[in-house]
């Protein structure tokens, strides 16, 4: 195959750029953008071009694993593997309920598509309460969408490319991302005269460094730093007033509540000049257009659903919603946001669950504990709990009072060394494979990735997994699968009304869907797309629930726009909407936006009490537990020899804090939280205020060295956090602001 370039995506983040990759035997030799990509246009970071690192590195398993009395792993082949993990998950339910097998997980940046089959067997199992890493960042935000448009659904994006002012919360999209192109875009604004570049951050980043305006405020002080934002819109009269009274309820009591901000005093809490905070204000405030990223500088830190709530307000009041250049309502391919219940609890604390997602921050609690309803057995499909959740320590302990663990992946991680079993997946080069991280607007993309080989010997594609455990379970036994056969024997257009008058005659076959449309429609489709069948049914509900959106794409129905995506190697556009789209979105029965949340104002009332520069003496340092640089990727690559820079993975922090701790770039210093105490590198950089430390995230791996022993490089960042450490409402943690020592090691 030397030579010949394929089409395929990158899976180091929610862009997914499009990628074409040159394949040698099983090596991926040569990477570069796909200009045929409809979002990323050629466009690629310095990061895929090491892919290579994760397709072939030495952590591939290559067998099924199951772990002996002594606590070491034998191999097993795949039929004694499925047999066994159905036998026991069965086990788990019969004695104690399905509702207390656990799943989480279902993707990571790459790769959602085995997720979708997950559902499969979990309802044979009857499984009902999940978690994933949203569930630690994002569902603060989703509960303030669904407050003020809604439904938790309605999420927004912004028009980067067209705002005339772009305003980053926490967010460092230099390196991060979470936008196509964004280096591009970044640096077309920041050349602009005309366009302002807004970044509130307290670290000086390479994003930062491009701003036009840079409010540098303290760790911690976004819920003073934004009420004061919003405060000078109301006392100067900047507001979008005819936007206010047209588009909005309850403007009177939000308006009362901000007039009651002290704003000198909170922009010195923050640690900003007024005079600053007034002019983002008003550069905000007299531009055309204005769109608003908040992420996880917000989104991991203390006040985190107050702070998305208010940042939501800023261009609400200015009238940043519904046009150009502005935020807007999005439709999806698959339901990333949103698809889960919400009216349930967690079983033993009661804890709130935001679009079917159980707090990250709870799962220890809700296994140890005696209580009846704590969680007997996980499912854990990638991801990387015990490393990536707070508490390291914690999960791990409650990973080992569950009964039976079940776990994935493409390596042997942190969480499969917890596991009863565990299952080697193919990479995501190895398979059909895509994610629903379809989040743009007013043009929305969608890409299915065919493979670039054949899965790695020993290793199994996630829907034929599903597939094996939910047939091993028996809960396919006794449907009549014949009429599907056939029907997709005929082609697309026999198949779907086949499809709905089987699933009519068969209700209890509902979650079963994936599986059975991959056993029937799969068999039929070309190249050996089988686990393609269950983007059909996701074709068919998004021509459904987006008809306009669709058509305008070019699609005049759920079968035309699948044979599209099958096609297309490069990905779809399959929705185009005007901007006048985002006001149908709205889910409030009156159509407007309801700008009070009573819990959230007074939280923002109560904050007046708080003094954000008291810390505990014995842990002066705010430290950043899980900075994204150059040199991370969550932990997809887990091949240390990727990184060519930070190749430790550096504590950063301030010159003055060095001096005074003794302590010399390239040195180690000793990183001590209320929970743990861990050794680090340093490198020296006035990019951090005095008092702040960070930590990369994703690091502190193991990795088997040449001899085939795990070795540990950098430092695992939730050894230091705690599960309790988290927002009281959206249970969100707070790994950005973490309390710590810093010392200088002998
Ligand atoms: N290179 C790289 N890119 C990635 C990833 C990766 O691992 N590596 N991971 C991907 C994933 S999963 C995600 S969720 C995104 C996350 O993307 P980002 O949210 O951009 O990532 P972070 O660097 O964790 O945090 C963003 C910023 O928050 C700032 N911050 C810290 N404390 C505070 C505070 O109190 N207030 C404010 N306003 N800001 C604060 C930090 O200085 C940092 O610049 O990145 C994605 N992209
Ligand atoms: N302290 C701290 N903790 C954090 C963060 C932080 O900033 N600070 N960030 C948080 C955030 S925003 C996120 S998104 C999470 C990310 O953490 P996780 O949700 O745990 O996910 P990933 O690191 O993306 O790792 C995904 C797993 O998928 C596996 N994998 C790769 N390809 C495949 C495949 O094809 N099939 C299967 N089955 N497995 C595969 C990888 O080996 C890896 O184990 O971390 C969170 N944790
Ligand atoms: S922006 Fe994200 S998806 Fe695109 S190349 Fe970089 S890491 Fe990959
Ligand atoms: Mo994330």
């Amino acid at each position: 195959m030397a030579g010949e370039w394929h089409s395929t995506a990158c899976i180091l983040c929610s862009i997914n750029c499009g990628l074409e990759v040159e394949v040698e035997g099983r090596r991926l030799t040569r990477i570069r953008g796909d200009k045929q990509h409809p979002g990323s246009q050629g466009y690629t970071c310095e990061k895929p071009s090491r892919l290579d690192h994760y397709q072939n590195g030495r952590h591939r398993l290559t067998s099924p694993l199951r772990r002996r009395a002594d606590g070491r792993y034998e191999e097993i082949d795949w039929d004694t593997a499925i047999r066994e993990v159905a036998e026991r998950l069965v086990a788990v339910r019969d004695a104690h309920g399905g509702e207390k097998i656990l799943y989480y997980g279902g993707g990571g940046q790459g790769n959602h598509l085995g997720g979708g089959y997950s559902m499969a067997t979990r309802g044979a199992l009857g499984s009902v309460f999940t978690s994933n890493a949203l569930a630690q960042e994002k569902t603060g935000e989703f509960w303030v969408d669904g407050q003020l448009f809604g439904k938790p659904s309605c999420h927004t994006t912004g028009d980067y490319h067209d705002a005339e002012v772009a305003v980053f919360l926490g967010k460092n999209p230099w390196h991060s991302h979470g936008f196509p192109r964004a280096r591009k875009v970044l640096r077309e604004i920041a050349k602009d005269p005309e366009r302002a570049l807004v970044v509130i951050d307290p670290r000086r980043t390479e994003t930062a460094e491009l701003a036009d305006i840079h409010l540098q405020l303290r760790p911690g002080t976004d819920v003073f730093c934004l009420s004061a934002l919003l405060a000078v819109l109301v006392e100067e009269d900047l507001l979008d007033s005819a936007f206010v009274a047209e588009r909005t309820s309850g403007a009177e009591t939000l308006l009362a509540a901000l007039a009651e901000v002290p704003i000198a005093d909170y922009c010195a809490r923050a640690g900003l000049a007024e005079e600053q905070v007034r002019e983002t204000a008003r550069r905000i405030a007299r531009a055309e257009s204005c769109s608003i990223f908040e992420d996880l500088g917000i989104q991991q830190a203390p006040h985190s659903t107050l702070n998305s709530y208010l940042e939501k307000l800023v261009y609400l009041l200015t009238g940043n919603f519904g046009k150009r250049g502005a935020m807007n309502l999005h439709t999806a391919f698959g339901k990333l946001i949103g698809g889960g219940r919400s009216d349930r609890r967690s079983p033993v604390r009661g804890e709130k669950i935001i679009t079917g997602l159980i707090p990250c921050n709870a799962i220890p609690d809700e296994i140890l504990t005696d209580h009846a309803d704590r969680f007997r057995a996980a499912l854990v499909e990638s991801a990387n709990p015990c490393h990536s959740l707070a508490d390291s320590q914690r999960m791990r302990q409650a990973f080992e009072a569950l009964e039976f663990v079940v776990v994935i992946d493409v390596a042997m991680t942190e969480t499969a060394r917890q596991a009863d079993y565990v299952l080697p997946a193919a990479s995501q080069f190895e398979k059909w494979e895509s994610t629903f991280f379809t989040l743009e607007f007013p043009e929305n993309y969608y890409h299915l990735r065919s493979p670039l080989m054949d899965p790695l010997p020993g290793t199994l594609p996630e829907p034929e997994i599903h597939r094996r455990l939910v047939r091993a379970m028996g809960a396919l036994d006794g449907l009549d699968l014949a009429p599907l056969h056939e029907a997709a024997a005929q082609g697309l257009d026999a198949f779907a009304p086949a499809f709905l008058a089987w699933m009519g005659a068969n209700p209890a076959a509902g979650r079963l869907v994936p599986v059975v449309l991959y056993e029937t429609l799969g068999a039929t489709l070309p190249d050996g797309a089988a686990a393609a069948a269950a983007v059909w049914g996701l074709a068919q509900s998004c021509a459904l629930t987006y008809p306009e959106s669709v058509r305008r794409a070019g699609y005049e129905s759920g079968n035309a726009l699948f044979e599209a995506i099958l096609r297309e190697r490069s990905g779809i556009v399959f929705s185009v909407d005007p901007y006048e789209e985002t006001w149908k979105r709205l889910e409030h029965p009156d159509g407007r936006i309801d700008l009070v949340i009573p819990e959230l104002l007074e939280e923002l009332a109560a904050a007046r009490g708080e003094d954000p520069q008291q810390r505990d003496p014995a842990f002066p340092f705010v430290l950043a537990a899980g900075e994204r640089r150059t040199s991370t990727a969550n932990t997809i690559y887990r091949d240390p020899t990727w990184r060519k820079k930070d190749a430790s993975g550096a504590l950063r922090m301030n010159p003055e804090d060095a001096a005074r701790l003794g302590i010399e770039a390239g040195a180690l210093a000793r990183v001590t939280t209320k929970r743990s105490s861990v050794e680090a590198v340093v490198e020296i950089t006035d990019t951090l205020l005095p008092g702040h430390v960070s930590l990369p995230n994703g690091l502190g791996l193991d990795y088997p060295d040449e001899s085939g022993s795990p070795v540990v490089h950098g430092v695992p960042a939730n050894e230091l956090t705690a599960s309790e450490d988290r927002d009281w409402l959206a249970g969100t943690p707070w790994h950005k602001h973490v309390a710590a020592r810093v010392e200088a090691v002998a």
